[in-house]
C-alpha cells in the first residue's frame, strides 16, 4: 500500500534540504519566470481555491526546470491591508504579531503541498526592507507630477471607516464588507494613472493575455472619441459644454442635460425661477452612488432649469436645459446634448417628460418610427434633416461637423476615458507611511531617499477615527517634523498607502529580493523581465493587473526597467465552488480544508484533483468522490511494480502509445490543458493493466511524465527502480513526430457504398496491395461485374459491381 505520509514528508524534507528549486544565478542559461499572485496572508489560511494555480504553473514551472530551463517560481505575501487591521483591533494584538503568524501558518500549508517555489526568494510587503521601495517608487511619481493631493468626494466605507477606490465599490457596497459607501469630501492622494491610459491599451498588442483579460482592461479604460461643443446660454456671456460621440446628430439635440453638481447652477442661482426644486433635486441624487444613477434600467428622473435655456450653434435653435442624475459630473464635461431619437437614455427622458425628437440618421430603408424605441444603429443610414449634413453616411458626418466646429470656434475634436485617476490614500494603520511632509512655507515635500524607510510608528490604537483621520494622526510625535527643504516645523502625511501599492511592483523585487541598494540590479531585471507567464484571478483584472501594468510603464519611463510590460502571457483560472455548485463560504457551511485533504488522501492527490477538476479555466464543484478517483489512479500507477520487466525500451505494441502520450501531456501542460493531460496518462495505465505489464522504460516515462502533477510519489517510485540521480532534475521525455501515427490503420471495405468488411493495411501500402487485400477479404461476397474499384488512401475501400 502506498502510505503518502511517510514519502510526502520524506520528499519535502529532502528537497528542502538539497535546495531542490533553488534559482540559479546563471544569466547564461535560457531562463522562465513563472509568477502567481501572492497571496494575503488571512487568518483563514489557505483554502482550496489557492492550490489551483499554484499547482498550475508548479507543472510547468517543474516540466521547464526538466527541460533545462533556469525558473523562477517565486512565492511571497501581500501582508499589508485591512482585515488583519481590523482583527489586531478586535483581539488588540498588534498587526505586525498577527501577520507573522498568518504567514508561518500559509507557508507551513503551502510547504505541504510540495510547491517548487524558491524560498530564499520569499518576499512580504510589510518589511521595512520590501517597503523602503514601495516608498521609493511613489517618491518618483511625486517627482515625476504623477501623485497628487486633491480634495474629493470619496467612496467611504461606513464601516470600515476608510475611503475606498471605484474598483472596489461594487454595486454601491463596499466590496470587502458589504457596507453602504456613502460620498465623503476629502483631502486624497492621487496617482495619475489617467497620463497612461493609452500606454495601457496600445500595450495589450504587444503581449498574450487571454481574450476576456484584454476586453476588460480596455472596456475598464473606455477609450472614447468624440468632441466637445459650446451651446451659448441665451442671453449670457457663459457657455455649455458638452462631449459627444455622436456630433453628427447635433441637429437632432433638443434640449440640454446637465448633472445635478454642475457648477454653472450655482452661478445661476439669482435667476434660476425654481431653486427649491432644484435643491430638492440635488439633495436625492447626492444619496445615489453613480452606479445606480446610470443604470438603463431606472426610472429617469429630473427637473427643469427655470428661466435659463440654451442655443444650439449648428441651426440657433433655442432648446431648455435640464438637470438629471443620469448625467455624472465626474464624466466628460458634466453635461450633454440630448438627442432622444437616437440614444436610448435620452429617449426613456423624452418619453416620460413629453419632449421633442427629431431623427437625424435614416435606416437602410429610409427615416424609421422611433415611437418604440430609439434608432442607434450607424452602420446603415443616411443623415437627414440636418442641413449641410444630410446626405451623409455617419461616420462621414461626424468628420465634417467635427471640421465645422473647429473652423467656426465652437468645439474641437475629444478624447475621453472612463478610467479615473487612482485614489492613492487610506486612512488606516496598516499601510505603507505616505514619505511627504506638509510644510506651510513650502507645500507638500518629499522626504530624501536617504530618509527611507520611512517606518510605521508604533500605536497605542489601531483605531480609525469618525473624522477621517487615519490613527496615525494621533501621533503628534511621530506627525511633527521639520521640513526637509527650509527646516521649519512641518507635520508628516498620516495617511497610508493602499493594499495595491505593495503588490504593484513584487514581481520585480522577486528578482534579486534582497537587494539594499535598488529594488533590484539591472542584470537581475535584465535577465528576468518580462515575467513570462503570470496566472491569476479574473478579479485582479481591473485592479492589481492595471494598477501594476501602470507602475511599471512608469519604471519603464524612467528607466528603471528594461521592458514596457510587466508580464508576456496572463492566464487566468476558474472558482473552485462547493460540492453544492455555491461558493464556498462558513455560513454555507460547505467549505473544504485543503489540509484535511493532504492529510487524508496526500498532496499528491490533492494536487491532481485540482488539475483534473475540470477545464481550467471554468469554475468547477468540488467533489470527494472525484478526490477518491485520484487517488486511486495514483495507487494504480504504484502498483504498476508489481506488473514491471526489466526491460529498459518501450514494447512494440505500445510503442505509439508512449510517443503519443508524451506528445499530450507535454502540450497539454502548456496550454493549462491539465485534465485532458492527466486522462492520457489514466489511458496510457490502463494498456499496461489490459496486458497485465509494463516494461521499465515504459514506467520510466510514466512517472517523469506525472512528476510534476504527484512530484512525491513519483520521486519515490523513480528512487526504488533505480533511476539515476533525482527525478526533478531528469531530462524531459521527448517524443518523435513520425512514432506518434499508427503505422497500421483499419479500414472499411465496401460494395456498392455498404460495408462488408474491415481489412487492416499499412498506412502506407500501394494501392493493388490494399485492393488485393480487400478482395481477398470480401470473398463470395463479391459477385457480378466490377465496374470500378475506388481506394481513398488510408480510409476506404470501394467496390462497384454490376
Ligand atoms: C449626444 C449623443 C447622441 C450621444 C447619440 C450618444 C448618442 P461614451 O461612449 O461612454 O464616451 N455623455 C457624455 N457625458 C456624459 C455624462 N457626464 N454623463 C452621462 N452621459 C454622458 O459616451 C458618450 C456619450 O454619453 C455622449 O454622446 C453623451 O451622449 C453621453 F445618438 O451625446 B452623446
Ligand atoms: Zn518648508
Amino acid at each position: 500500500m502506498y502510505n503518502h505520509h511517510t514519502v510526502e514528508k520524506k520528499w519535502q524534507k529532502i528537497w528542502d534540504d538539497e535546495k531542490a528549486f533553488k534559482t540559479e544565478n546563471d544569466y547564461t542559461k535560457p531562463k522562465f519566470y513563472a509568477l502567481v499572485e501572492f497571496p494575503y496572508p488571512s487568518g483563514q489560511g489557505l483554502h482550496v481555491g489557492h492550490p489551483r494555480p499554484y499547482t498550475a504553473l508548479d507543472i510547468v514551472a517543474r516540466k521547464r526546470r526538466m527541460q533545462g530551463y533556469n525558473v523562477l517560481y517565486p512565492m511571497g505575501w501581500d501582508a499589508f491591508g485591512l482585515p488583519t487591521e481590523n482583527y489586531a483591533i478586535k483581539n488588540k494584538i498588534h498587526p505586525k504579531i498577527i501577520t507573522k503568524n498568518n504567514v508561518a501558518h500559509f507557508k507551513e500549508q503551502l510547504h505541504s503541498l510540495g510547491y517548487s517555489f524558491d524560498w530564499d526568494r520569499e518576499i512580504n510587503t510589510t518589511d521595512p526592507g520590501y517597503y523602503k521601495w514601495t516608498q521609493w517608487i511613489f517618491l518618483k511619481l511625486f517627482k515625476a507630477g504623477l501623485a497628487y493631493k486633491k480634495e474629493m468626494p470619496i467612496n467611504w466605507c461606513t464601516s470600515c471607516k476608510v475611503g475606498l477606490a471605484n474598483e472596489e465599490v461594487v454595486n454601491g457596497v463596499c466590496e470587502r464588507c458589504g457596507s453602504p459607501v456613502v460620498r465623503k469630501v476629502k483631502s486624497e492622494w492621487m496617482l495619475k494613472i489617467t497620463n497612461y491610459a493609452d500606454k495601457l491599451i496600445e500595450g495589450l498588442k504587444d503581449v498574450d493575455y487571454i481574450e476576456r483579460v484584454k476586453t476588460s482592461q480596455i472596456n475598464w479604460i473606455g477609450r472614447s472619441e468624440g468632441a466637445e461643443v459650446d451651446f451659448a446660454i441665451a442671453g449670457k456671456e457663459d457657455k455649455l459644454r458638452v462631449y459627444t460621440t455622436r456630433p453628427d446628430t447635433l441637429f437632432g439635440a433638443t434640449y440640454m442635460v446637465v448633472s445635478p453638481e454642475h457648477p454653472l447652477i450655482d452661478k445661476y442661482k439669482d435667476e434660476i425661477t425654481n431653486w427649491d426644486e432644484i435643491m430638492t433635486y440635488r439633495e436625492m441624487a447626492a444619496k445615489k452612488s453613480d452606479f445606480e444613477r446610470t443604470e438603463l434600467a431606472k426610472d429617469k428622473t429630473g427637473v427643469v432649469l427655470g428661466g435659463l435655456t440654451a442655443i444650439n450653434p449648428i441651426n440657433n435653435t433655442e432648446i431648455p436645459i435640464w438637470i438629471s442624475d443620469y448625467v455624472l459630473m465626474t464624466y466628460g464635461t458634466g453635461a450633454i446634448m440630448a438627442v432622444p431619437a437616437h440614444d436610448d437614455r435620452d429617449w426613456e427622458f423624452a418619453k416620460k417628460f413629453n419632449l421633442p425628437m427629431i431623427q437625424v440618421v435614416e435606416g437602410k430603408d429610409g427615416p424609421v418610427d422611433i415611437n418604440e424605441a430609439a434608432f442607434t444603429d450607424v452602420a446603415t443610414g443616411k443623415m437627414i434633416n440636418s442641413g449641410f449634413l444630410t446626405g451623409l453616411s455617419v461616420e462621414e458626418a461626424k468628420e465634417k461637423v467635427k471640421d465645422f466646429l473647429t473652423e467656426n470656434k465652437i468645439g474641437n475634436r475629444k478624447v475621453n476615458y472612463k478610467l479615473r485617476d487612482w485614489v492613492f490614500s487610506r486612512q488606516r494603520y496598516w499601510g505603507e507611511p505616505i514619505p511627504i511632509v506638509h510644510c506651510d512655507k513650502c507645500g507638500y515635500v518629499p522626504l530624501d531617499e536617504s530618509e527611507l524607510p520611512l517606518l510605521l510608528p508604533e500605536v497605542e490604537s489601531y483605531m480609525p477615527t469618525d473624522n477621517g483621520e487615519s490613527p496615525l494622526a494621533a501621533m503628534t510625535d511621530w506627525v511633527n517634523t521639520t521640513c526637509p527643504c527650509c527646516g521649519g516645523p512641518a507635520k508628516r502625511e498620516t495617511d497610508t498607502m493602499p493594499q495595491w501599492a505593495g503588490s504593484s511592483w513584487y514581481f520585480l523585487r522577486y528578482t534579486d529580493p534582497k537587494n539594499t541598494e535598488a529594488l533590484a540590479s539591472k542584470e537581475a531585471l535584465e535577465y528576468w523581465l518580462p515575467v513570462d507567464w503570470y496566472n491569476g484571478g479574473m478579479e485582479h483584472t481591473t485592479l492589481h493587473l492595471l494598477y501594476s501594468r501602470f507602475w511599471h510603464k512608469f519604471l519603464y519611463d524612467q528607466k528603471i526597467v528594461p521592458t514596457p510590460e510587466p508580464y508576456q502571457k496572463r492566464t487566468s483560472h476558474g472558482m473552485i465552488l462547493g460540492e453544492n455548485g455555491e461558493k464556498m463560504s462558513k455560513s454555507r457551511g460547505n467549505v473544504v480544508n485543503p489540509d484535511d485533504i493532504v492529510n487524508d488522501y496526500g498532496a499528491d492527490t490533492l494536487r491532481t484533483y485540482e488539475m483534473f477538476i475540470g477545464a481550467f479555466d471554468l469554475s468547477a464543484s468540488w467533489s470527494e468522490d472525484g478526490v477518491k478517483g485520484c487517488r486511486r489512479f495514483l495507487e494504480r500507477v504504484w502498483k504498476l511494480q508489481s506488473m514491471m520487466t526489466e526491460d529498459e525500451g518501450y514494447s512494440k505494441d505500445l510503442e505509439t502509445k508512449m510517443h503519443q502520450t508524451i506528445k499530450k501531456v507535454s502540450n497539454d501542460f502548456e496550454n493549462l490543458k491539465f485534465n485532458t493531460a492527466i486522462a492520457a496518462m489514466m489511458s496510457l495505465i490502463n494498456e499496461f493493466y489490459k496486458k497485465n505489464s509494463v516494461t521499465k522504460g515504459e514506467y520510466k516515462t510514466l512517472i517523469t511524465l506525472l512528476n510534476p502533477v504527484a512530484p512525491h510519489m513519483t520521486e519515490e517510485l523513480w528512487s526504488i527502480l533505480g533511476g539515476e540521480g533525482r527525478l526533478y532534475q531528469t531530462a524531459w521525455p521527448e517524443y518523435e513526430e513520425a512514432k506518434t501515427v499508427e503505422s497500421t490503420v483499419e479500414i472499411a471495405v465496401q460494395i456498392n457504398g455498404k460495408t462488408k468488411a474491415t481489412i487492416s493495411i499499412g498506412k502506407d501500402d500501394p494501392k493493388d496491395d490494399v485492393l488485393a487485400k480487400a478482395k481477398e477479404a470480401l470473398g463470395d461476397k463479391l459477385s457480378g461485374n466490377i465496374i470500378k474499384e475506388i481506394y481513398v488512401p488510408g480510409r476506404i475501400v470501394n467496390i462497384v459491381a454490376k
